[in-house]
């Protein structure tokens, strides 16, 4: 059976939370699709990003693990993606744990463990610490 897994996320500043999630959820399957928030859509969720939807779309579908990249524009789409792709299973990051129980009816729902200590949250904070003041001038 060609067992199709199904996703959707923001994956701004993509880290190795965002790949080992990916990673784990393509070995519950044969093939993963992930729907990537459009900027649209992340300012519905009041997420601001750092990274542009078509750049954020392009780092998640060159992903070896990764089949199909398409745009989540909104939180309703789900029901109908997984029937346009014919998805097994719905996986998302435990942060969301329960929040998608109702597509039980239609495919298996599974949260995986998120990994912790790295968050996009705190990367952007650490790339905006202003650097060590270090003298310019020639010593
Ligand atoms: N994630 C993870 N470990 C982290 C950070 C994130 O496992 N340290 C997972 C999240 O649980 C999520 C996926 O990576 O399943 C993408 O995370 P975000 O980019 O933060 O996506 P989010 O804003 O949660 O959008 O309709 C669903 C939403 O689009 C999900």
């Amino acid at each position: 059976m060609n067992k199709i897994v199904i996703t959707y996320g923001t994956f701004d500043l993509f880290h190795i939370g965002h790949l080992k999630l990916l990673t784990r959820l393509r070995a519950l399957g044969d093939r993963l699709v992930v729907g990537v928030s459009t900027d649209e859509f992340n300012a519905v969720k009041g997420k601001r990003t750092t990274i542009p939807y078509i750049d954020r779309a392009a780092i998640v579908a060159a992903l070896s693990v990764v089949d199909a990249v398409f745009p989540e524009d909104n939180w309703d789409q789900k029901r109908t993606d997984i029937a346009r792709f014919g998805a097994h299973v719905f996986g998302m990051g435990d942060d969301w744990k329960g929040r998608f129980d109702d597509l039980g009816d239609i495919c298996e729902v599974v949260y995986l463990p998120r990994t912790p200590d790295v968050s996009t949250t705190e990367i952007r904070a650490q790339v905006r610490k202003p650097s060590l003041q270090t003298d310019p001038s020639p010593c």
